[in-house]
């Protein structure tokens, strides 16, 4: 008989956690990095008393809010290359449905995070219980079932000897760079305190390392054939190159082949800015240097990316229609959209067998010069509308000037919503892989916070910007409290445009009346709300202050970078400006009929501007 060592289902369940390992920098380090927790019924019995026991070896983290201590988690994965993880665990009903967007933020952006909402009693004894939603039709029904779509594996545990199997499985799939996202186990209320006899082997320690799988040769051969008949090609550079950390083999295969890279949100720091074939940002928010070349190449070699409408222009960047398109990621799924070349691979060793494979060819010498011209024409540009200026409310790409002239390119910089993305992915410039971390699958507003103190409390060596909108600050700001509880410095700086600025610009561009955005109109307002940012944040233990100027903005940003406090440091900003070089068409859907001619005139407009979309090839 193997040797077995009695222990409650939660107790089984952490011990398990602080035995996974994984090598960092040849050095073993556990797997999990923390769990984050709030407690309540359905969770601090159990589960808590078990995070107790092991919280040397697993800290527990105390968050203000289940959905954005579940996006620090995130952001923590992120920053880690997908190779740390965090769990969070919340109480039932309100506290796990809580954590139901986070859980899509993370499915949508292919990032291992475990999640483990409590949930109603297995046995049923009490019911319904304290905030039990009752289903008249299914008694197996939960509130987290709500987790079923946005996760990438789901179980509830209601019996102790499950998690076995259960927890097997989780591994697999946090560990897996293909099938890698949200793992949710459902943790009913009586399981987690019932015992069993676990086998001792259960608990070994194991060091997990992360498989980087090779190319078939069929399409191995495929792809070459496609890339030695190109004549323009461009490679999208997405967030599976940092994941795999493949950035010095891009640049090299780049710089081999003379082929131009175009960088999506996720796959933006693939390359550093200075390098000559980095064109910059791609599509909606992308630069004139990546969208040009991308109108004209005949083919695309997508690497990492999921393709969605900000990189393609909702299908209208690519218009050279003899084009092939390669899709090298390790999802099949991702590989093969849009009638793409599948090369189901690892970035870099995709990277490195396809150039191994295409010896000295490289793309003809003209192209490789025009895209080079069309960077450094961009370059031009661009620094026109990040430049110094004394404007009284300055626009969203002087304060990124500002940021970058004060505090250089050594830094992490951060966001997530709002009109900064389009204007940091065009604008900001990375120096180090990982030195921009934008959350742009799900963009969801209140990551900016929370996600800036996971990126801190995984990459402790770098200074840490949040860049955040007034709007996104107020929907999701109290993680702030757990930056300054916990002395991770994160650097904040808050953009108060009064309102939803880029919503607004929207409106207008689809012909709708400014309405329901800005504080300055809306519906039944008798009073537009001044909010002192400053004093809000300094109520929750952050340094913060209000400055009038961009010079004020660079001096009070200087000074952040010999403190070690949490600091927020607020800007009055022109909800109207944004870059307007550059950029491409967004598919949005503009009203047929409407009493309103501007907006009659904006569908006739978008009507013509969908004639380009190419649908399927
Ligand atoms: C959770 C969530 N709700 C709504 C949206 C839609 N949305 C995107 S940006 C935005 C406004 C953001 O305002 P702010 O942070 O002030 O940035 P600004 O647009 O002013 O630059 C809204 C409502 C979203 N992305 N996420
Ligand atoms: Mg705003």
């Amino acid at each position: 008989m193997s040797k077995t060592i009695r222990l409650t289902t939660a107790q089984a369940l952490t011990l398990f956690l602080t035995r996974q390992m994984t090598m960092i920098d040849s050095r073993k380090t556990p797997l999990f990095a923390g769990v984050w927790a709030i407690f309540g019924h359905g969770n601090v019995a159990g589960l808590g008393e078990a995070l107790y026991q092991v919280r040397e070896q697993l800290p527990t983290y105390r968050g203000q809010n289940e959905q954005s201590m579940a996006l620090s988690a995130i952001a923590y994965a992120k920053a880690s290359n997908r190779r740390r993880i965090m769990a969070a665990t919340t109480s039932i009903g309100p506290g796990a449905l809580n954590m139901v967007t986070a859980a899509a933020v993370a499915h949508v952006d292919r990032l291992p995070v475990l999640l483990l909402p409590g949930d109603v009693f297995a046995g049923r004894r009490p019911d319904p219980v304290l905030q039990q939603v009752e289903d008249f039709g299914d008694g197996t029904v939960s509130v987290n079932d709500a987790f079923k779509p946005v996760s990438r594996y789901f179980d509830r545990i209601m019996r102790p000897e499950q998690l076995i199997p259960a927890l097997n499985r989780t591994m697999s799939v946090l560990t897996d760079p293909a099938e890698c996202g949200p793992v949710t186990l459902s943790l009913c209320q009586d399981t987690q305190a019932e015992a069993f006899d676990y086998p001792e082997a259960f608990f070994a320690e194991r060091v997990w390392s992360f498989r980087r799988p090779r190319p078939d040769e069929t399409e191995l051969d495929a792809a070459v054939t496609a890339l030695k008949a190109a004549k323009k090609p461009v490679i999208i550079a997405g967030g599976g190159v940092n994941f795999s950390e493949a950035n010095a083999t891009l640049a090299a295969f780049a710089e081999r082949h003379g082929i131009p890279v175009v960088e999506t949100q996720a796959g933006k720091s693939s390359l550093p800015f200075l390098n000559e074939l980095n064109m910059g940002a791609v599509g909606v928010t992308g630069t004139a240097a990546s969208n040009t070349v991308s109108e004209d190449s005949d083919l695309i070699l997508a690497v990492g990316t999921r393709l969605q409408d900000f990189t393609t222009a909702s299908w209208t960047l690519f218009q050279n229609r003899a084009k092939t398109i390669i899709g090298l990621n390790t999802q099949v799924f991702d590989a093969t959209k849009h009638q793409a070349l599948p090369l189901v691979a690892d970035a870099r060793v995709g990277l490195e067998e396809l150039s191994a494979n295409l010896g000295k060819w490289a793309a003809p010498a003209d192209w490789t010069a025009k895209a080079k011209k069309a960077r450094a024409d961009w370059i031009t540009v661009a620094d026109t509308y990040t430049a110094a200026s004394n404007v009284e409310r300055p626009s969203d790409a002087q304060v990124i000037g500002a940021v970058q002239r004060a505090l250089g390119r050594d830094v992490i910089g951060m966001c997530a919503s709002g009109g900064l993305p389009g204007e940091m992915h065009k604008l900001w410039q990375a120096s180090f892989p990982g030195s921009y971390h934008m959350e742009y699958g799900f963009s969801c507003m209140g990551y900016e916070i929370a996600g800036g103190l996971g990126i801190k409390m995984a990459r402790p060596d770098k200074e840490v910007v949040v860049m955040v909108g007034d709007g996104s600050y107020m929907m999701m700001n109290s993680e702030l409290v757990t930056a300054v509880m916990l002395g991770q410095k994160i650097t904040v700086v808050l953009l108060d445009n009064r309102g939803f600025g880029c919503i607004n610009r929207l409106q207008h561009a689809t012909g709708g009346e400014r309405f329901n955005n800005l504080y300055d109109y809306n519906v039944k307002q008798e009073v537009a709300p001044a909010i002192d940012f400053a004093a809000h944040a300094r109520s929750m233990g952050a340094v913060a202050m209000k400055v009038k100027s961009l010079a004020e903005l660079e001096t009070a940003l200087k000074d952040t970078r010999s403190s070690k406090q949490v600091t927020v440091i607020v800007i009055d900003t022109d909800p109207m400006m944004s870059t307007d070089a550059g950029g491409a068409w967004w598919d949005v859907g503009v009203p047929e009929v409407s009493t309103r001619s501007t907006v009659l005139d904006a569908n006739a407009k978008w009507a013509e501007a969908r004639g380009k979309q190419t649908l399927g090839y």
